[in-house]
């Protein structure tokens, strides 16, 4: 066996030698029965028994790394797999650059490892509870298909950092690896650790959103991890995005696919205007205006998954060597940051202002403008479409103040241009900016399954190519 190939023998796939880990091995197994249990519990709600057209890692090699084929989803072969090792790879930042990757736990960084691994694992499990009754209402097999993928790979980013933990942390991390199946999205006394992924996914825009909004932080945060000098979870990291590529490009043709649905049936009826909202929504597909408002929705949310814009804890992490910027290797500066300044949105003298701050305290602040710079180019994608058809109308991120429960604008309420408003203004204006209770029921009106292969609900146009080349008619999931 190479590195590149997985070993499908044991109980648990892997390509890290498991088989000669014996202690590791045996950690893993008995973890297991716990996982399944989870998984039933907790993932898709009524397709359990389907057959579902899914991808399985085969080799982390990204030429040809998987392969499709029917599997019920307990049957899933969830797995451990870590991108090949680079020969006499070295810590690429901060005080320790340039020294060799650690291939154990620093006993110094151990307990900031360990959260972060924590934190990264507890995200997966979440997204599947949030995602769990999707389901029912998916409008056509494909969609559904994708649904169910994108729930076993976050089932399989959870196994990875339960390997970590495992492996490396001792019984702490066995300790941890039980706490993630504990804790529920959502629930009152035991939820998920990051606010995002304790909010519903309640419908299938949101969940096209999230995958393009929140999976990309997602992105983000796997491209920082990924540099680390802990060369595990570099490794790791780096084969999960590859996984992580598809959940955005689900995200991504989604949404467009609900705006082109919109936009044609906008052209057949002669309806030029995006506002009358009434008019459009007669025709069975979801208004433009609409649209904004969960794209505003789901990318506030997601914005406070980057923490506090100052923040030591990620000052420290850097320092350290434990966690990067997006793509470090491809920047071209010292690496260190200890004289460098970074210019962050603050909230000086109730004024949003640029103010300079140390580069190394402004991290998580620099990793979210690279996140809105990758969120504009899918929105310009979408506004394409919008364009094609004609209609006057764009998609637009809203400001990075508006509507956030973390860090610097926790504490006042904006509108989306981040013009501040009384609360008085703000209860008036919130469903101007937010889906109100009546989008929300339009919404949900809309969510009737559409089961036969081929066809595809009133609000979401087909996608342009089927998943593996397969064509239009192919039975994505065959439903038990
Ligand atoms: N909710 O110093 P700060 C994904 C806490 S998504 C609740 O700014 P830091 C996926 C913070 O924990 C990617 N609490 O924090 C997507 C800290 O508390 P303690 C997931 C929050 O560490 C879709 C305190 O506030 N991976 O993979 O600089 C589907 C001070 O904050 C929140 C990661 O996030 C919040 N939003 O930044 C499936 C990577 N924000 O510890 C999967 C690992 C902050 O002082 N995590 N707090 O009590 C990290 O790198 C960092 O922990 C964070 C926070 C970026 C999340």
């Amino acid at each position: 066996m190479t590195i590149t190939t997985v070993d499908y023998d044991g109980l648990i796939p892997n390509n890290v030698a498991l088989g000669q880990d014996e202690r590791v091995k045996r950690a893993l197994e008995k973890w297991h029965p716990g996982y399944i249990n989870w998984w039933n519990d907790m993932g898709p709600e009524g397709f359990q028994e389907a057959l579902v057209y899914l991808r399985t890692a085969v080799s982390v090699d990204p030429k040809g790394w998987a392969k499709f084929d029917y599997v019920k989803m307990p049957d899933y072969r969830w797995g451990v797999l870590l991108a090949p090792a680079q020969e006499g790879r070295k810590i690429p930042f901060g005080r320790h650059k340039g020294e060799p990757a650690w291939q154990e736990v620093p006993g110094e960084y151990r307990a900031m490892l360990r959260r972060l691994v924590v934190i990264q694992g507890d995200t997966e499990p979440a997204s599947v509870e949030q995602q769990r009754y999707l389901g029912k209402t998916a409008p056509s097999l494909y969609d559904l298909r994708n649904l169910f993928q994108v729930n076993v790979e976050e089932g399989r980013h959870l196994w990875a950092m339960v390997y970590l933990l495992q492996k490396y942390f001792g019984t702490d991390g066995r300790e941890e690896a039980e706490a993630l199946l504990q804790r529920r999205s959502g629930d009152p006394d035991t939820p998920r650790m990051l606010g995002a992924f304790n909010e519903k996914t309640p419908d299938w825009l949101s969940f096209f959103m999230f995958t393009f909004f929140t999976d990309r932080d997602g992105k983000m945060q796997l491209e920082a991890l990924a540099q680390s000098g802990f060369d595990p979870l570099s490794r790791t990291c780096r084969f999960m995005l590859t996984e992580e590529a598809h959940h955005m490009f689900v995200g991504e043709t989604g949404v467009t696919r609900v705006i082109q649905a919109t936009c044609e049936a906008m052209k057949k009826s002669g309806i030029d205007d995006p506002n009358n909202i009434e008019d459009v929504r007669k025709l069975g597909v979801i208004d433009l205006p609409t649209i904004q408002k969960k794209a505003n929705l789901h990318f506030s949310l997601t914005l406070d998954l980057f923490g506090n814009e100052i923040s030591t804890n990620a000052a420290n992490a850097f320092h350290a060597g434990i966690k990067g910027r997006y793509r470090e290797d491809r920047l071209k500066d010292d690496h260190q940051l200890e004289a460098a300044a970074y210019p962050v949105l603050r909230l000086v003298d109730g004024k949003i202002q640029n103010v300079d701050a140390p580069a190394l305290s402004a991290l998580n602040m620099r990793l979210r403008d690279d996140y809105v710079a990758d969120c504009n180019v899918g929105v310009a994608r979408w506004n394409k479409v919008i364009a094609e058809h004609g209609i006057n109308f764009q998609i637009k991120l809203p400001s990075v103040a508006f509507h956030r429960h973390i860090g610097e604008f926790a504490s006042i309420n904006a509108d989306v241009d981040g013009v501040i408003l009384s609360d008085a203004e703000w209860a008036k204006r919130r469903a101007d900016f937010l889906p109100s209770d009546g989008d929300k029921n339009f919404i949900e009106s809309l969510m009737r399954p559409q089961f036969e292969p081929n066809k595809f609900a009133s609000w979401i146009a087909p996608p342009k190519v089927g998943i593996d080349n397969k064509p239009g008619e192919f039975e994505y999931v065959k439903i038990a």
